[in-house]
């Protein structure tokens, strides 16, 4: 069913408490936790609770978490203190882009200037 846990999914596991993870934000919704392998001074990754494989089936299905997620998203930025500098959320969707997580995730990035287009 769409949404449901999968078993082989590390997001899966994270938001179950499975597998470790720096968890800053939670909501009924949503969990936000630090990146392992962080890109900027603050690297947070927001992923919903339900398993959705990227951003466009995650909308498709569900437009109210997916509005959670975003929301969350900027949460974060504003409790890490990169709202006032500016900030970028990244959704990775499919292999080609760098998606290597396919359970959909946002990165909220902050703290460094960035560039455009991105690399
Ligand atoms: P993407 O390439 O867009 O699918 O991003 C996946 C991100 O997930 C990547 O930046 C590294 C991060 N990541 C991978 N494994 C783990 C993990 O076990 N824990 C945490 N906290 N992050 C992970």
């Amino acid at each position: 069913m769409a949404g449901e846990a999968q078993a082989d999914c590390l997001f899966c596991k994270i938001v179950a408490g499975e597998v470790p993870a720096t968890v800053v934000r939670e909501s009924a919704t949503t969990v936000a936790f630090r990146d392992i392998n962080p890109q900027a001074p603050t690297h947070v990754l927001v992923v919903p609770r339900a398993h959705y494989p990227n951003a466009g089936a995650l909308a498709a299905a569900d437009p109210r978490l997916t509005a959670d997620v975003l929301r969350a998203a900027a949460e974060v930025a504003a409790q890490e203190g990169i709202d006032g500098s500016g900030y970028r959320v990244v959704l990775n969707t499919g292999s080609g882009a760098g998606q290597t997580v396919f359970h959909v995730h946002a990165h909220v990035l902050g703290g460094r200037g960035f560039e455009w287009p991105p690399g």
